[in-house]
């Protein structure tokens, strides 16, 4: 098995399952005619004769017990005919029910429309294959975010940023004369998460402007027609600068009548061409690319310009709220303090993206906050699936706890349970759109993602999408049963692995709240010591601040003052070293070597037992693995032994260099159990990677550190 059915292998039950599944699914019945309805009763057809071992037909008329009855009131008088509480699921959700229709015991799958029962479908399935018991479904679903998005970090040349699993799914080059039969999958794959947008272009990408011009409009309506279907709206990223390198004006500024004239003649131009375009996602002022401050104007006048250009047609802005220049403010204080101003000033149609924490996707971070900051403008939350700074595809590492952390932390904007989830499920400060964004890791490679486990975070990032309040543990647990076995002996021991794994990867790169001590550009491998980077902000030095008399970024009030950007009383918790969790302390914190922690050892020994926790974890992750090669297929096990493997060597350098630097300022002994670093300072420093994927257009050359 190469992993290329993800999670719907749709493999037969075990004896005990398939029996509890008695007669249900003996056939699938619908009176819907539309392309959904048929990609539902294909999806239902193919996953029950998968599962049961059976051929499994469809039809227009139960003719049995156990058939399975989808579609909508409005399609089918059966379903009208069962009062379901649709009324409580929107246009996106479902109802799930065991009736007796016609005298027959039936399943029923209703929604209001034909992607609910589709949705509803794929919630079935999975409890088919999760071995639930089928006899009393009783499922009410509404997804609890508006716009739940995958984001493809793809250029239009297929080299995709940050992308560790081949190049682009979206061959520009063929489209629109062939689309690839192989994105049918991938529409299926995200349909079967709830996802209903698809940002198809690089925000960050040097290409985008010509992506808006009418032939490459074209290739992205044929991806548009493809996905319609599955519920799923495309979105493109757009450049600011496109009147300038498109159109030829002398400006793009924002309140420039000409250039509002040219962004709307685009956006009508679009919806000619993609009729149900979703919006643009726009990367503005961060990390040189162009946008609205280049003319003096805010971030408010530049989104609510492209705003009242898509708007018409019901179109969205999101606009990226990953913005900090080269200034001597904290850098992860700029977000805020550039956004929080113009809160309530944004039009209708516009929602700020803004990741889930200050900086940069690192193994750790607190919320950003901007989740309660902003009020009247709704903020939605952008994770990255692709692990750029967890250990690309190698390291195993499971995001569902990384995501839930955040999503459960409380922003306490209206008083203790005002959570993050809340906040961008537009529930706490009812916002009309809520969003949820994740950078997608999905590439050419036969298993999507690159290795078989990260196959997991685009799962748990699906399933966080619709339910914000999920948990993780019970979705690693359905992703297990669906992608491997459901046999104990392997569900157990797995789910143990992936719940901890995350931890794992903070202790290897960046415990006790250190971040961004990756080596420069690529971020696989330390580099704690790397000071020289064009600005001060990209270097690890900044972030570490470790000297001779200590370690940690002080964002207290002697400091930064980042801590007061949080609601009480968090930021009196964070001020304070003996109240900040340990995880978060060097994030806040810049304390002496000999720093008491809650363990009574010092600082020094602590941070020093992380990073060999790390390795031993690591180590424990390999055992795990080896236990389990009777349970899985030799393919999929060789991959991920292989990667394992490598994320042993990764975590012994991640030990061995960053305990050799910060040693050389600490003077300190290492504490029992911690072994010395096999190298000295010098070696690890003069390491270079001979090649890093995800990189493009910003390695000059493969050696080359910035
Ligand atoms: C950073 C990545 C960079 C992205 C940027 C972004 O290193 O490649 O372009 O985020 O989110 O983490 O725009």
């Amino acid at each position: 098995d190469d992993g290329y059915q993800l999670w719907l292998r749709y493999a037969p039950l075990d004896k005990a399952a398939s029996a509890r599944a008695g007669d249900i699914g003996s056939e699938v019945v619908t009176a819907s005619r539309s392309p959904t309805a048929k990609i539902t009763a294909e999806e239902l057809t193919r996953g029950l004769s998968g599962l049961l071992a059976k051929k499994v037909a469809s039809g227009d008329a139960i003719r049995s017990n156990g058939a399975v009855l989808f579609g909508t009131p409005k399609d089918s008088p059966s379903i009208a005919g069962l009062a379901l509480p649709l009324e409580r699921v929107g246009s996106d959700g479902f109802v799930i029910k065991s009736a007796v229709v016609k005298g027959k015991r039936v399943t029923v799958i209703a929604g209001n429309t034909d992607v609910g029962a589709l949705h509803g479908a794929f919630a079935f399935l999975r409890l088919v294959q999760t071995g639930a018991a089928l006899d009393a479904l009783d499922v009410v679903e509404a997804p609890k975010v508006k716009l739940r998005m995958i984001d493809h970090w793809d250029n239009l040349d297929r080299t995709m940023e940050r992308g560790f699993s081949g190049f682009s799914i979206f061959n520009w080059w063929e489209l629109p004369g062939h689309v690839d039969p192989q994105l049918v999958d991938y529409a299926r794959a995200e349909a079967s998460l709830g996802i209903n947008g698809i940002v198809l272009t690089n925000p960050s990408g040097l290409t985008t402007a010509v992506s808006l011009t009418e032939p490459w409009l074209k290739k992205a309506a044929a991806l548009a027609d493809l996905f319609r279907p599955y519920g799923i709206k495309i979105y493109l990223s757009a450049r600011f600068s496109c009147p300038q390198e498109l159109g030829g004006l002398k400006t793009g500024d924002p309140l420039d009548p000409q250039v509002r004239a040219w962004w709307k003649a685009k956006a009508d131009e679009i919806y000619r061409i993609i009729p149900d375009f979703g919006g643009f996602l726009v990367k503005a002022n961060s990390e040189g690319q162009p946008g609205p401050q280049d003319f003096g104007r805010s971030h408010a006048d530049g989104a609510n310009m492209m705003a009242e250009a898509l708007a018409p047609h019901g179109g969205i802005v999101i606009w990226r709220a990953f913005v900090y220049s080269p200034k001597p403010e904290d850098r992860v204080k700029q977000a805020y303090n550039e956004f929080k101003p113009f809160d309530g000033q944004f039009a209708d149609n516009v929602v700020i993206q803004v990741k889930n924490g200050p900086l940069d996707f690192q193994p750790r971070e607190p919320f950003s906050p901007l989740f309660g900051g902003l009020e009247k403008t709704p903020a939605g939350i952008e994770l990255q699936i692709t692990k750029e700074y967890l250990g690309f595809e190698i390291h195993l590492v499971y995001l569902g706890t990384l995501w839930q952390e955040v999503l459960q932390s409380d922003t306490y904007a209206k008083g203790s349970g005002s959570t993050v989830a809340h906040a961008i499920d537009g529930s706490l400060f009812h916002n009309k759109l809520s969003l949820i964004a994740g950078a997608s890791n999905v590439g050419t490679a036969r298993n999507w993602s690159g290795s078989i486990f990260d196959q997991a975070n685009w799962n748990a990032y699906g399933r966080l999408a619709w339910n914000p309040d999920a948990d993780a543990r019970a979705i690693a647990e359905d992703w297990v049963r669906m992608t491997f076995t459901s046999d104990p002996a392997f569900v157990k021991p797995v789910i143990d692995m992936m719940m901890q794994s995350r931890e794992t990867a903070v202790d290897t790169m960046t415990p006790l709240g250190l971040a961004h001590q990756m080596a420069t550009g690529h971020h696989y491998g330390p580099g704690p010591w790397i000071d020289n980077v064009g600005r001060p902000d990209w270097n690890p030095t900044y972030y570490n601040g470790a000297d001779k008399s200590g370690i940690g970024f002080d964002r207290t009030p002697t400091g930064s003052n980042a801590v007061a950007q949080y609601h009480a009383p968090l930021a009196a918790i964070f001020a304070d070293p003996n109240k900040t969790p340990e995880p978060l302390l060097l994030w806040f914190h810049h304390l002496p070597w000999d720093h008491k922690m809650v363990s009574g050892r010092t600082l020094w020994d602590e941070l020093a037992l992380h990073y060999a926790r790390g390795v031993e974890n690591v180590k424990a992750m390999q055992a795990t693995w080896a236990r389990m090669k009777p349970y899985v297929d030799a393919e999929r096990w060789q991959i991920t032994a292989d990667f394992l493997a490598m994320q042993y060597d990764s975590a012994v350098e991640w030990r061995d260099a960053s305990i050799a630097y910060f040693q050389s300022l600490s003077g300190r002994p290492l504490p029992h159990g911690v072994p010395a670093p096999a190298h000295d300072l010098d070696w690890y420093k003069a390491k270079r990677l001979p090649f890093a994927p995800g990189n493009p257009g910003k390695t000059a050359s493969p050696f080359r550190e910035d």
